[in-house]
């Protein structure tokens, strides 16, 4: 494992807690040369005590809200993963990492203006995650890196999550690879195990070969996700096949009550956060949110759930 200790200074942005409270200035993070250097070459990084008590607390808090409110007539029972988007209003500081520090110093540091911001989530999950890659198993591949915040302690026999350092590299048609990672049980696979503590983060380039093995039900997780601007149209199926996706998986996969994945309010911006505006009109640009069900409207036609294959996730 890497642990990194960030590089910290101060940033203007301001969080109040649900009291109102003006809370601790929001740490802003850079990575270090030798850290972004590691993360192009192998993947990941563990990022350690991102956040403090009082922002976790809030996370906790913040990510019940959002669960509960996807599932009202459905408790969590562990027969399946839960999973609520974490974008907006009843979630404000969850909502905030997607276009703040911590994450978004970090992103402008790894692929510079192509950054784009595309979601923030929760996750109650089921058991083990089989190995998978988010994107690189479709045929065109989005580029991308998603931050982790496991909510409770995860180490290798509790549902860290393992990765295999340096696979965000291998190409999407190497299928004698693919084939020889799921023939062996999950545990078995030579991976690097991710243990995570609250506060914690987990970033990896979503092409990265990963999974998660010996998690209990209910292991809390929630994920701040970037792609890089797409630049040839192989690249720009990618983006497009990533809302395809997020219009209608969800809701498919993991039966929540949203049947959108977008907000009419966040994609309004009403804030008016530069680099949301900046990202929102560049994903327009390439029909990102066209797919029926992606932003809050008219409800999902069946014939656009039909066009999607099942679910490229490796979990339930
Ligand atoms: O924690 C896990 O079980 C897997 C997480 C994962 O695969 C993901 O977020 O892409």
């Amino acid at each position: 494992m890497f642990p990194v200790v960030l590089s910290k200074t101060i940033s203007l942005v301001v969080h109040h807690n649900e009291d109102g409270e003006i809370m601790s200035p929001a740490k802003k993070f850079s990575l270090t040369v030798e850290q972004l250097s590691f993360f192009h070459s192998f993947g990941y990084l563990v990022l350690k005590q991102v956040f403090s008590t009082e922002e976790r607390h809030l996370i906790d808090k913040e990510f019940e809200a959002a669960l509960a409110r996807n599932y009202p007539d459905m408790p969590f029972d562990g027969s399946f993963r839960h999973y609520a988007t974490m974008m907006d209003e009843d979630t404000p500081f969850f909502s905030s990492l997607l276009d703040e520090a911590p994450f978004l110093p970090i992103m402008k540091q790894i692929y510079g203006e192509r950054t784009l911001g595309i979601c923030a989530d929760g996750n109650r999950y089921v058991g083990n995650s089989n190995w998978h890659r988010d994107t690189a198993n479709a045929q065109y591949p989005a580029q991308g890196v998603k931050f982790a915040l496991y909510l409770q302690p995860v180490g290798s026999q509790t549902g860290a999550l393992r990765v295999i350092p340096g696979s965000h590299r291998i190409p999407t048609d190497d299928h004698q690879f693919a084939a020889g990672v799921h023939k062996l049980p999950i545990q078995d696979v030579p991976a690097v195990v991710l243990d995570s503590e609250p506060g914690d983060v987990v970033a990896f380039d979503l092409r990265i070969w990963h999974g998660s093995w010996g998690g209990k039900a209910d292991r809390r997780m929630c994920t701040v996700v970037y792609l890089r601007e797409p630049e040839t149209p192989s690249e720009i199926e990618g983006l497009l096949q990533t809302a395809k996706f997020n219009a209608v998986g969800p809701a498919r996969d993991f039966r929540t009550k949203q049947k959108f994945f977008y907000s009419a309010r966040w994609v309004a911006n009403s804030g008016q956060n530069p680099d949301r505006a900046n990202w929102i009109a560049r994903l327009k640009k390439y029909g990102y949110f066209d797919p029926p069900g992606l932003v809050e409207g008219p409800n999902v036609s069946e014939d656009a759930k039909k066009d999607l294959a099942p679910a490229r996730r490796g979990h339930e």
